[in-house]
């Protein structure tokens, strides 16, 4: 059983020996040069009640971004053309809502969106906020694998980050995913001002989540002018390689996602998390509000590196 004082040890090793020590778990359970590919697309942008101090989509804050509503089937289909041309072989639908429920008529539209979709050959992923045990249970039976819901950052800190929901709802909303049988995508952001402690207590609590989430993804913070958060300085990428590290020895089946802000990493930064251990990437031009690293880039990184496209065998296989 892993402890907070265990975390911290890992945690401050020499770097080297961090990454080593990573590496060789990596090495035990990944093929090693397999990167997974998952392409975004915001079903629904903007106009969110919630108060989350990082995020464009919050009404609570002067961002500039217009709200929409919720995208229709058919413009689902260029998603998944983005999604192919891009090698991608996971789509996850985003919205930005405080959650669902049962009753809600939204519910519904999202289940016609994945029903459009499920017989595509791509794993779907949709990340809608809080959710209620049966609206969980209605988008498994939709075709919804894997929910993504994030804990961002650890439970002593989330209050400093957000105040319409907490830390708890969170966690609920995640075992209301796994009772329903969706696989969960949870990790959170570096960036929001939090401490290294706050970092590990969140690692400790994916790390107890039974069974553990199936992919993880590290983001770092895309600072949005208008939000309370944008002036936080940004993460040194050492700093983000050790919590890939970490993650990477406490969870050695999971997906690490080197999610939002590769922007602003170099390549070679980049280079070192997947030497650490993240195996999986957002794809594509944009993420949900704000620009990804271009798709020519990824090319070049990739070629730069000897990483092929992942074949479909590779899909879901951990
Ligand atoms: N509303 C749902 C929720 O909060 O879970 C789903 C959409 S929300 C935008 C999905 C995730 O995107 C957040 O939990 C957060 O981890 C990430 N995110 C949002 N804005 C971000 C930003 N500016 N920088 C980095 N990550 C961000
Ligand atoms: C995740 O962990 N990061 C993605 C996805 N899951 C939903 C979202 C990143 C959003 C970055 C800021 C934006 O584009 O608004
Ligand atoms: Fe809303 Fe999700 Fe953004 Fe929070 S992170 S403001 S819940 S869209």
């Amino acid at each position: 059983m892993e402890t907070l004082e265990s975390l911290r040890t890992l945690y401050r090793q020499p770097f080297l020996a961090l990454l080593t020590q990573a590496r060789g778990v990596h090495l035990a359970h990944h093929p090693m040069d397999e990167i997974q590919r998952c392409e975004l697309v915001n079903i629904k942008g903007g106009g969110c009640r919630e108060d989350c101090r990082y995020c464009a989509q919050s009404a609570r804050y002067a961002t500039g971004l217009s709200v929409h509503k919720l995208l229709e089937p058919a413009a689902l289909r260029q998603a998944v053309e983005d999604a192919r041309a891009h090698g991608a072989t996971r789509l996850c639908l985003g919205a930005a809502w405080r959650g669902l429920k049962e009753s809600d008529a939204q519910l519904e539209a999202v289940c016609r969106l994945v029903e459009a979709i499920r017989e595509e050959g791509l794993e779907i992923c949709v990340t809608l906020g809080l959710l209620e045990p049966g609206a969980a249970r209605r988008l498994r039976e939709a075709g919804v694998m894997i929910y993504n819901h994030n804990l961002n950052t650890g439970p002593k800190f989330y209050e400093r980050v957000a105040t319409t929901h907490t830390f708890a709802d969170r966690i609920a909303t995640l075992r209301a995913a796994q009772e329903a049988g969706l696989r969960l995508c949870s990790g959170g952001i570096l960036g929001l001002g939090e401490s290294v402690e706050d970092r590990l207590e969140m690692l400790l609590t994916l790390c107890q989540l039974d069974p553990a989430p199936e992919s993880v993804p590290l983001n770092l913070l895309v600072p949005i002018p208008g939000t309370p958060l944008a002036p936080q300085a940004p993460v040194d990428p050492f700093d983000l390689v050790r919590l890939i590290s970490v993650t990477r020895i406490l969870l050695p089946y999971s997906r690490i996602r080197l999610a939002a802000g590769r922007r602003s990493l170099s390549r070679e930064a980049q280079a070192l998390c997947f030497l650490a251990g993240a195996n999986s990437l957002f794809i594509g031009e944009q993420l949900l509000t704000t620009p990804n690293q271009s798709f020519d880039l990824d090319q070049s990184l990739f070629s730069a590196l000897g990483i092929e496209e992942p074949s479909s065998a590779a899909r879901g296989q951990f």
